[in-house]
C-alpha cells in the first residue's frame, strides 16, 4: 500500500481526453467539491470530463456541480477514471464496473481505511479534506487554478474541516485556502450556499430529532435517531439530517455523539463523532464501517432499537477506556 506521486497521477490524467470522475454515495461537500474542482480544471484544459453519480446530489450542494453530472457513461472511447474521497469501492457500489472499465483507475482520498483499490493511488490520511489533495494535484499538473475551481476546493475544505474547527484542520488547510482567496473566490456566497440556506422543513425535522436526544455515560455520550416517519411528517429527506451529529457533539461535556438513521426496516446508518479523546473509527470498523478517528460511520442491518443498543454498547466501552 504505497502512494504514487501526484505528478505521476497528474501526468496520467493529462494523457487522456476523456476523464470520468467518481464520487461517493450520499455525497458531501468534500467528495462533490473535489470532483467538481477536478472536472472544472481539466475542462478548462480542453478535456472532456464528467462526474458520474448514482444517487441524488443534495440540494444545498447542487451549485457545485452544475452541468457536470451524468448517470450513464458519457463516452464512447477510452477513458481514465478517478475516484475522489472514496475509502473503498463499496462507496460507489453501482459504478464499480464502470470505474474498473477505465483504461487506468485512480484513487485519491484521505480516509485512513482506504483499501488502495486503484491502479494508481494517492491516500493522505492527515489531509483535512480530499479537496486539499486535489489542490496539490492541480499544482503538480501545472494547471492554473481558476476562481471557479478554487471555489469548489474551498467548499470541500470548509465542509470537511467543519468550518476549520475539526481536529483534522492544519496549517496547510489554511495555507491552501489563503492561496484560493488570491483567485478572487466569493467565499461569502459559497458560505451562504453551504451553511445559510436552510429550508424551514429542515428546521422542523431538526426540532423533532433534537427533541429525542438521549444522554448517557454521565453526559459524555449523546445519541439520537431519525425515522422514516419523522421524514414523512416534516416533508423532508434523509439528506436534511446533515449536520445533526455535529450538533450533538457540540454539547458541553459530550465526547462521542451518535446519530442513527433508519434507512429501511432492517437498515440503520450510524454516524459518529468524537470531540477530543475518543476514536470512533475503531467502533465503526467493528461493524464493517470506516472513516476517520473523529468522524466515522457504519451500517447495521437490524431494526433501529436493536442497532442502537448494539452501537451504544461499544460506544460505552470506548468511553470506559477513556474515563473508566
Ligand atoms: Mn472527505
Amino acid at each position: 500500500m504505497k502512494n504514487d506521486s501526484l505528478k505521476k497521477i497528474g501526468d496520467k490524467i493529462l494523457e487522456y481526453d476523456n476523464i470520468l470522475i467518481i464520487t461517493h454515495i450520499l455525497g458531501d461537500g468534500d467528495t462533490l467539491g473535489s470532483a467538481a474542482a477536478l472536472c472544472q480544471a481539466v475542462r478548462e484544459q480542453g478535456k472532456n470530463a464528467w462526474i458520474m453519480i448514482e444517487d441524488k446530489v443534495p440540494e444545498y450542494l447542487k451549485f457545485l456541480v452544475v452541468d457536470m453530472c451524468v448517470e450513464e457513461l458519457p463516452f464512447k472511447g477510452n477513458y481514465i477514471s478517478v475516484a475522489v474521497d472514496c475509502s473503498d469501492m463499496e462507496r460507489f457500489p453501482e459504478r464499480r464496473k464502470i470505474f474498473r472499465s477505465g483504461e487506468i483507475c485512480i484513487n485519491i482520498d484521505h480516509h485512513l481505511t482506504n483499501t488502495f483499490f486503484g491502479d494508481y493511488n494517492y491516500v493522505e490520511p492527515d489531509s483535512a479534506a480530499t479537496a486539499e489533495i486535489i489542490y496539490l494535484l492541480l499544482k503538480a499538473m501545472k494547471i492554473e487554478i481558476s476562481k471557479e475551481a478554487a471555489e469548489k476546493i474551498y467548499a470541500g475544505i470548509n465542509t470537511d474541516t467543519g468550518k476549520f474547527q475539526n481536529a483534522n484542520t492544519t496549517a496547510r488547510s489554511h495555507k491552501i485556502v489563503s492561496e484560493l482567496y488570491k483567485t478572487g473566490i466569493d467565499h461569502i456566497t459559497v458560505g451562504i450556499k453551504l451553511f445559510q440556506s436552510v429550508k424551514p422543513e429542515k428546521l422542523m425535522l431538526e426540532n423533532k430529532i433534537i427533541g429525542n436526544i438521549e444522554m448517557f455515560y454521565d453526559g459524555r455520550g449523546a445519541c439520537t435517531v431519525v425515522t422514516q416517519k419523522m421524514l414523512e411528517e416534516t416533508g423532508t429527506l434523509m439528506e436534511d439530517t446533515e449536520g445533526i451529529v455535529e450538533i450533538l457533539r457540540s454539547l458541553d461535556g459530550v465526547e462521542i455523539s451518535v446519530f442513527l438513521k433508519e434507512m429501511g426496516e432492517e437498515e440503520v446508518k450510524v454516524s459518529m463523532r468524537a470531540k477530543k479523546e475518543a476514536d470512533v473509527s475503531k467502533i465503526s470498523s467493528l461493524f464493517g464501517g470506516g472513516g476517520h478517528v473523529k468522524a466515522a460511520g457504519c451500517t447495521i442491518n437490524k431494526d433501529i432499537s436493536e442497532a442502537k443498543e448494539m452501537i451504544l454498547r461499544e460506544v460505552e466501552k470506548e468511553l470506559e477506556m477513556i474515563y473508566g
